[in-house]
């Protein structure tokens, strides 16, 4: 049942299509083990893991999404562009985009910690754009199916520089969300999980519930600050943290 569940939705992502829904009345457990069999498919041909997502970590997304209990996805390479990219509508079917923060990780981080734990492992943040995708229709799924489709993820913007968070305030930054020279969204990082190194914190928890460890040099998105807005062709987008720096992306 898992595995199946993890071709329709590989293969739902391969051929760019949507998907009916893969779980009914699934497990969280067995909507991550989904999840890994999903992501091992793409290591096996070749993508390596280069990082995590957080999902669902301010109200701004729970009440988009419907869905009130945060979420982890993986971040593989094939997923990184770099900032300023351009990207091609035909490898999407429904994309959206949202503003984050992203950590890099300096040290390895393995579950239950504290904030103040989490924070430690941290070296240096940046600013960041998720685009997601989802597979299921319109965007609507349970918890169960979100987890299953690896939170939604499809690509990740990353900033041109990385800031030592020794020298942030990290839980007060402005965030700031434009499409096509227009602000869409604003936010401050205290929407991410109180703080986003609390949302860090929570990853490192829910990953040691499958026995998993966060790893020094991987990177962590820590969620969408804001809604996320539509991305369709022509688009561009860009996201501006409060002494973090900005990342922006196009849709060709
Ligand atoms: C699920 C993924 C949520 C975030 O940052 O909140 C997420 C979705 O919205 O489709 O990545
Ligand atoms: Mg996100």
């Amino acid at each position: 049942m898992i595995e199946e569940a993890a071709v329709r939705l590989d293969t739902a992502y391969l051929e760019g299509r949507l998907v009916p829904l893969v779980l009914h009345g699934a497990s969280l457990d067995d909507a991550y083990a989904v999840q890994e069999a999903l992501v091992a498919r793409r290591v096996a041909r070749g993508e390596r893991v280069a990082g995590m997502k957080m999902g669902l970590t301010s109200r701004a997304k729970m009440r988009q999404m419907g869905v009130d209990t945060p979420i982890y996805g993986a971040l593989t390479d094939a997923m990184l562009v770099s900032d300023g990219a351009v990207l091609e509508p035909a490898h999407f079917v429904q994309a959206r985009i949202e503003p984050e923060i992203c950590f890099r990780l300096r040290a390895d981080l393995a579950g239950p910690v504290t904030s103040a734990e989490a924070l430690r492992a941290v070296d240096a943040a940046c600013a960041a754009l998720e685009v997601l995708d989802s597979r299921y229709e319109d965007f609507k799924f349970d918890l169960s199916n979100v987890v299953a489709d690896n939170a939604s993820g499809a690509r990740v913007v990353l900033g041109d520089r990385w800031t030592s968070v020794r020298d942030l305030r990290l839980e007060t930054l402005g965030i700031v969300l434009e499409v096509n020279g227009k602000t869409a969204e604003v936010a401050s990082s205290a929407a991410v999980y109180d703080h986003p190194a609390r949302s860090l914190a929570e990853l490192a928890t829910l990953m040691s519930r499958r026995g998993q460890t966060l790893r020094a040099g991987w990177i962590v998105m820590t969620g969408g600050a804001t809604a996320a807005v539509p991305f369709r062709s022509g688009d561009h987008v860009r996201v501006r943290v409060e002494s973090i720096g900005s990342a922006s992306v196009r849709m060709l």
